[in-house]
């Protein structure tokens, strides 16, 4: 089943801004010493996301991220990945550029899945998912999660994913 909208318009309204510089991402990079080595020259903004939270009990929440394109050491520009504290699914639909969805469950299984314009991707409730940009251009993806999700970004931190996507 496929659905082709021309002249397609997505509206957040006034949804509030969080700026994830690299910065904020010294310990999810793999290679340290070009994270600090690319502080030196300045301190980019790798993602930005547009979240409209609902902290209700049974309410959704939703939010676009916009990835920049490049790299620290080939390892592209990424978010910094997460659990969700409490096991629920949620849906990503992929909006412009190019990317992969990396997920990872807790016994440590993986799996991989491409997001781009109109494809719709799902996020098992148990596995951590970080999304990268292996494009040119910005990746925009709209999510769509449980108001009691919740965010566990300190076993990401701590452990990281099995793989990193890098620049061939
Ligand atoms: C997304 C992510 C967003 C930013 O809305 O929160 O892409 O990624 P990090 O949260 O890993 O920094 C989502 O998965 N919400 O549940
Ligand atoms: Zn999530």
């Amino acid at each position: 089943m496929e659905i082709t909208l021309p002249n397609f318009k997505l509206s957040l309204g006034d949804a509030p801004k969080q700026v994830r510089k690299l910065s904020d991402m010294r310990n999810f990079f793999s290679d340290k010493a070009a994270v600090i080595q690319g502080l030196k020259k300045g301190d980019p903004i790798i993602y930005e996301v547009y979240a409209v939270e609902n902290d209700f009990p049974g309410g959704l929440c939703y939010a676009v991220t916009v990835i920049n394109p490049g790299d620290i050491a080939g390892e592209y520009y990424m978010t910094k990945g997460h659990f969700h504290q409490k096991d629920a699914g949620e849906i990503y639909i992929g909006l412009e550029g190019k990317g992969m969805l990396i997920l990872q469950n807790r016994k440590g299984e993986m799996k991989n899945l491409t997001i781009e314009p109109g494809k719709i991707c799902y996020v098992p409730g148990d596995f951590a998912h970080r999304s990268v940009n292996t494009g040119k251009s910005k990746l925009k993806f709209l999510a769509v999660y449980t108001s009691e999700s919740g965010y566990d970004y300190a076993t990401i931190e701590k452990s990281g994913f099995k793989e990193k996507v890098i620049r061939v």
